[in-house]
């Protein structure tokens, strides 16, 4: 099997408007990203994904991309976004950008000559009349521009469709790949992959969009050890698995996991369905528990339904916070052990939880406003990390976070965290060091037992236990306890807890 760097990759998504301000307008930006990887390193991660970071007029997040191959002007320079990546080589930490082919910007060259000329109008979607489509973040998915033709966004107005019939849109997406591999990024994840092609009834999933992939697997191989990794949500795996084969993508975010209940039947259903859609294709499957568009996962886990579903957030529904955390420590343990790789959004280490109360006027996701207000969308997981002291802005720049912070994160900051043996921090170090030696690529072998508990070994004998049940349980035969979620009761597991096994005694 070849051993690539991604196969077993520990991956930190950086959402760069919210990670570190280096120059103190509120922002997040490379400088503060820069003189933040040292932490990074201490964390113990192998790469970074780089949320959007080009020149966009935010109407979602960046994902509205203006100019492909610039920085924005609030997160700095293209100067900058390459000495970011020689010094994340410097550090051993491999560097993966976000591509958007889905759509573009309505402050694109290529928009703006589409609306000064209506013979300019074939890289989009552009109809006399609208279609019935509703747009992901509410509200029609088409808009009519002043002289009477209507352009297709799946998302928001400020998005675009890009027309994949036309191959100029092919060639553009060539160049815009080749100018980042170029300049060493190590890997491409892919916005929106499964809805690049469309037909006039269908957006999802269409068959030519294979074609694209293995376009873009050929230039990826042009260049030693680079990955693509595609966010494919697709309800059914095997239809994922598509985009996983030889000469497609070389993985995939595993939304699966993320979706699943905190549920040992649901999980382990869950685990091995990914294992067998993704192991004859040899394929590392991702294990991700959360990212920029979902609920946190403290507090997802802390509600009654644990399960995550695009079209009912649960935004504002109670969650035991408590719970949760112990829980998501124990999920943290679960993901980090199954073979492949896995993915942590920032703050994840730090156990944030959601925040459900932004003031109203300070809301920025689209789909606050698409939704009229009916959804508060995304924001509360985008509020600026909490590096230190004891009030906002903790340390995250000089000025005051695009998005305000919660008081109560004082307790939850890295500086705070770092002082402390019990923290979620410490726990995420102690794991990603031992998941180096241990964990990552290859196979698992369950050991079966109580229905309560999903157990396994992974090729080098480190056994994972994870009691879900109300009472501890008993543990399977081991030689030493490297590392637990939560304290063991006089030998045993208690419910919600994790535990990593070695098979030699210290
Ligand atoms: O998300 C694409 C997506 O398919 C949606 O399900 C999305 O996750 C959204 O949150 C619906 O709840 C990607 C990005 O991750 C997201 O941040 C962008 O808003 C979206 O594409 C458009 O570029
Ligand atoms: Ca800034």
């Amino acid at each position: 099997m070849p051993q690539t760097w991604w196969r077993g990759a520990a991956i930190y998504q950086v959402y760069p408007r919210s990670f570190a301000d280096g120059n103190g307008d509120g922002i997040g930006d490379l400088g503060g990203l820069r003189a933040r990887l040292p932490y990074l390193k201490d964390l113990g991660v192998n790469a970074i994904w780089l949320t959007p970071w080009y020149p966009s007029p935010m109407a979602d997040g960046g994902y509205d991309v203006a100019d492909y191959r610039d920085i924005h002007p609030d997160f700095g320079t293209l100067g900058e976004a390459e000495l970011l990546i020689g010094e994340a080589h410097a550090l051993d930490i491999k560097v993966i950008i976000d591509v958007v082919p889905n759509h573009g910007s309505t402050a694109s060259a290529w928009f703006q000559e589409a609306l000064a000329d209506p013979a300019k109008r074939d890289r989009f979607w552009f109809r006399d009349e609208p279609g019935d489509w509703q747009s992901i973040f509410g509200g029609p998915a088409w808009t009519q521009v002043p002289d009477g033709q209507w352009y297709l966004h799946l998302f928001d107005p400020g998005q675009p469709d890009l027309n994949w019939d036309n191959p100029e849109v092919h060639e553009e997406f060539r160049q815009v790949l080749r100018f980042w591999l170029d300049r060493g990024v190590d890997g491409v994840r892919i916005d929106s992959a499964a809805l690049l092609v469309k037909s006039e009834t269908a957006f999802e999933d269409i068959d030519g969009v294979h074609d694209i992939y293995r376009d873009w697997r050929r230039i990826a191989d042009e260049y030693p050890d680079r990955m693509l990794v595609g966010e494919v949500w697709l309800p059914d795996q095997e239809r994922m698995a598509r985009y996983l084969r030889p000469d497609e993508l070389h993985t995939a975010f595993n939304f699966d996991f993320l979706a699943c209940p905190w549920e040992p039947e649901a999980l382990r259903a869950c685990i091995d369905r990914t294992l067998a859609t993704h192991l004859p294709l040899d394929a590392p499957p991702t294990w991700v528990l959360s990212n920029h568009d979902v609920a946190r996962v403290v507090t997802r886990y802390g509600r009654a339904e644990t399960s995550w579903d695009h079209g009912n957030r649960r935004d504002g529904v109670p969650a035991d916070l408590e719970l949760g955390y112990r829980r998501a420590r124990a999920a943290a343990l679960l993901a980090m052990a199954l073979p492949g790789g896995v993915y942590i959004y920032q703050g994840e280490e730090l156990g944030l939880p959601e925040v459900e109360d932004i003031p109203d006027e300070l809301r920025q996701d689209p789909m606050w406003r698409r939704s009229g207000h009916t959804v508060p969308g995304r924001d509360g997981c985008r509020v600026p990390m909490p590096w230190s002291g004891e009030e906002p802005p903790f340390g995250f720049g000089a000025g005051s976070p695009w998005l305000p912070q919660p008081e109560t994160w004082r307790k939850l900051t890295v500086e705070a965290q770092e002082a402390d043996l019990g923290s979620m921090l410490t726990l995420y170090r102690t794991a990603l060091r031992l998941r180096r030696d241990w964990l990552g690529d290859g196979t698992l072998s369950w050991l079966e037992g109580r229905p309560d508990v999903l157990a396994f070994t992974r090729d080098s004998g480190l056994a994972c236990v994870v009691n879900f049940g109300p009472d501890p349980v008993r543990l399977p035969p081991h030689g030493s306890v490297l590392l637990a979620s939560g304290p063991l009761d006089g030998g045993e597991l208690p419910g919600d807890t994790a535990v990593w096994l070695s098979p030699r005694t210290p």
